[in-house]
């Protein structure tokens, strides 16, 4: 923890938020953005928290909320907004769009929205670490609703069974699509369901970007020195509706507004000012850093390029 750098992860939490902040904006400006957004505010300290621990050989395997994963795992802004516009100078060349998104330069592998769909790929990236022989871990990033899936558990057992590297990171927002955490099953905490593999798990403030940073750095050394894998369960909220088309009648106001006075980047905030680490200038800095890397980002998709369609059928394995 001594050399964590807490400003960082204030700017990182707060870049995310700006990030997702202005693709809910530009949704609502009519033939902007194609496709609805599926954005991840108030969740941004279980993205900055788990990315903190990580070093950049880790991998990180990503679901339909993925903007954030990316970027706290050092992901640029600009290709990440491209890709989401759907130009040729995003990251998968304009072919996913929002949703599929891979940035293998900083190994964030694979984004999928098949709820479930990415746990047993990163289970195949922890194997090839242990057969290859290779210092990195993985980081599985799912909602409540994918470890529902028949994947999850298929994946979680033979990732405990070979004692692989993964770090399974549940982001329990409450919520899948518009049922809630009580319509689908009957568990309180979703960490218990690793007791089913004999893993070990954790259940983690996943507000509190310190703590997911903690039992982060911590899961990684375990793994590392062969005691992974391990789930972790965030419990966090997600501010907005499914996505940027879901008006979140299903949510009641008094839950958000309870959740967003338990704010990711308010709570880092405020502890910083508290103990001096922070100033409210510095503040100011950050937030004018954060919001200009946004513009860009978007000035950037805008003036890009559309790919053509003669590369329609280029990167096709078959
Ligand atoms: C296999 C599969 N089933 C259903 C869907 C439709 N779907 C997309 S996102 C979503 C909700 C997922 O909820 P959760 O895993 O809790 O993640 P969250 O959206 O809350 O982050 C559903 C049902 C899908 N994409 N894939």
């Amino acid at each position: 923890m001594e050399n964590l750098n807490q400003v960082k992860l204030l700017e990182t939490m707060l870049l995310i938020r700006k990030f997702e902040e202005k693709l809910e904006d530009l949704s609502k400006e009519y033939g902007k953005l194609h496709g609805m957004m599926i954005v991840c505010t108030g969740q941004e300290a279980v993205a900055a928290g788990v990315s903190a621990a990580l070093e950049p050989q880790d991998v990180i395997i990503s679901n339909h909320r993925s903007h954030g994963h990316l970027i706290a795992k050092g992901a640029l802004p600009n290709l990440i907004m491209a890709e989401i516009y759907g130009k040729r100078t995003g990251y998968n060349k304009g072919k996913s769009g929002t949703l599929h998104i891979a940035a293998p330069e900083v190994n964030a592998l694979c984004t999928t929205t098949v709820v479930g769909g990415g746990i047993p790929i990163a289970v195949g990236t922890a194997f090839a670490a242990q057969y290859e022989k290779k210092d990195f871990v993985t980081v599985c990033y799912f909602g409540n609703g994918a470890s529902d899936e028949g994947s999850f558990h298929e994946a979680l057992n033979l990732a405990a069974l070979w004692n692989l590297p993964v770090i399974f990171v549940c982001e329990n927002n409450i919520y899948s699509g518009a049922q809630r955490l009580e319509e689908h099953t009957r568990l309180k905490d979703l960490a218990d369901r690793a007791i089913a593999y004999g893993m070990p798990s954790q259940v983690v403030d996943g507000n509190d970007v310190l703590k997911v940073h903690q039992a982060t750095a911590e899961a990684r050394q375990k793994c590392l020195s062969g005691q992974g894998p391990i789930l972790i369960e965030c419990k966090t909220y997600r501010w907005g509706g499914h996505s940027t088309t879901d008006f979140q009648s299903y949510q009641p106001k008094e839950e958000i507004e309870q959740w967003k006075q338990r704010c990711p980047i308010e709570l880092l905030k405020n502890t910083l000012l508290g103990t001096g680490q922070l100033t409210e200038a510095v503040w100011q800095q950050i937030n004018e850093e954060a919001t200009k890397q946004v513009e860009q980002a978007v000035q950037f998709a805008e003036e890009s390029p559309w790919p053509d369609v003669t590369e329609a059928l280029e990167d096709v394995f078959a």
